[in-house]
């Protein structure tokens, strides 16, 4: 009964002659270095929201010893973010091809039976299940969030933080366990040998088909896959190639041109930010701090010592912009005014946009202190427009996308 190769559990019923030790190898290689800069790049962006700072960042529940790596995210070098986010979504959907061939390649394991001969077997099963949903979950909820915004229950940050430690630990459990039988996998293929009979595992059928194309055709067709992903994702990060990223869509209007002609994630409109509440008679930035509050209109502010600074935007979706010339106030000259003469403390900003997650959020003494943070009055030469945040935005160097508010109309000094 389970040899009749009409049932998947049979190893008679997977056909293709291209399964087999070597194959599964390579494309599993290629995943352990993979797979590993993502969960690197995925952590380091998890840090740099400065989670443990303050809920409003991030309210992943119970993060507890998860957090432990947590740091005082650095204000340099300026472009780390960008790096590190560009690399973890260009690479994360690069390595699509890879992981399908690489389930692919498995799949008659799936249907094995029985479920298991042993113990020691049927964890292994289990940690295989961990891995295969884990690495299919985390791919999918990372891609719906750079395509689709939302569309998940609750937010994608926890779903896709604690998928994220699922995965990876079934992941070094199989990694320790397969690591020997694909190196010597390897070894062969290089040295170009026959897969001897004892190599044979149950990966290689009984019943091959007519081969429609060579293993190393296949490889070349994975490869050519991610490749062509990668091109139609990596312009998202490159002036010039942007709309060469047909896979990358971030939402938002279209930014035009000129000085304010750079991506734009959520426009004025989106966000509610009503013309009538930014105009000179009615806009005042409410400052709060040690020595009481000060409410200072546009003018004000422009009235104050003005800095430049050219620093990106980089979303946690993967793209950024090159650099902007930035030019307003500097953050910690705002925290002098309400009593801060020396070093200045955490900062806890709020946009004039009454919903949505990203209305307010808090940085810390660092950021603060950094003589590049600026609340930016005008960019690139020119006032910022309302979509890019106008009356006034928060821009702060190495940060996400995320911590630099728009329309802000309140900022409150203090530790949090
Ligand atoms: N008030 C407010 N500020 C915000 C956001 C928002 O939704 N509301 N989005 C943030 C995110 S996620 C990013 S990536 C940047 C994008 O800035 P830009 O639209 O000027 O490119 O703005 C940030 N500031
Ligand atoms: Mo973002």
């Amino acid at each position: 009964m389970r040899d009749d190769p009409r049932l998947p559990s049979s190893s008679g019923f997977w056909r293709s002659p291209l399964r087999g030790p070597r194959f599964t190898s390579v494309l599993g290689l290629v995943l352990l270095f993979g797979i590993t800069v993502l969960f690197v790049t995925g952590l380091v962006s998890y840090a740099a929201y400065n989670p443990d700072l303050s809920p409003v960042n991030d309210q992943t529940p119970e993060k507890g010893i998860l957090g432990f790596y947590l740091f005082d995210w650095p204000t340099g070098p300026h472009w780390l973010y960008r790096l590190n986010q560009g690399v973890h979504v260009t690479l994360g959907i690069t390595l699509i091809p890879v992981l399908l061939a690489k389930l692919w390649s498995v799949i008659p394991r799936l249907f094995a039976l029985p479920p298991a001969r042993s113990l020691a077997h049927a964890l292994e099963r289990i940690s295989l299940l961990l891995l295969v949903g884990g690495a299919l979950f985390e791919f999918v909820t990372g891609v719906l969030n750079v395509q689709l915004d939302y569309v998940f229950p609750g937010s994608f940050y926890p779903l896709h933080f604690y998928g994220a430690w699922v995965f990876f630990a079934a992941f070094v459990a199989h990694v320790v366990l397969k690591m020997p039988i694909a190196l010597s996998n390897l070894r062969h293929l290089r040295e170009e040998k026959e897969v001897t009979e004892e190599e044979k595992n149950d990966l290689v059928t009984p019943r091959p088909a007519e081969p429609t194309v060579s293993r190393r055709g296949a490889l070349w067709f994975v490869g050519g896959g991610s490749l062509l992903l990668f091109a139609t994702t990596v312009g998202q990060n490159v002036d010039g190639l942007r709309r060469t990223a047909l896979l990358a869509p971030h939402g938002g209007g279209d930014p035009g041109s000129g000085p304010n002609g750079f991506q734009i994630n959520k426009t004025a409109a989106y966000a509610r930010i009503d013309a009538a509440e930014t105009g000179e008679d009615a806009w005042r930035l409410v400052v709060t701090g040690r020595t009481g509050t000060v409410r200072l209109s546009r003018a004000d502010l422009a009235g104050l010592t003005l800095h430049s600074a050219a620093l990106p935007i980089a979303c946690v979706e993967g793209w950024s912009t090159s650099d902007q010339w930035w030019r307003g106030v500097r953050l910690r000259d705002l925290a002098a005014l309400v009593g801060y003469d020396g070093d200045p403390p955490d900062l806890f900003v709020e946009s004039l946009q009454r919903r949505g997650a990203f209305r307010r959020a808090a940085l810390r003494a660092n950021q603060v202190a950094d003589p590049r943070s600026l609340l930016a009055l005008y960019v690139n030469g020119e006032e910022l427009s309302p979509d890019h945040g106008f009356p006034a935005r928060i821009i702060v160097p190495a940060a996400p996308g995320v911590l630099n508010t728009k329309w802000v109309a309140r900022m409150t000094f203090g530790d949090l």
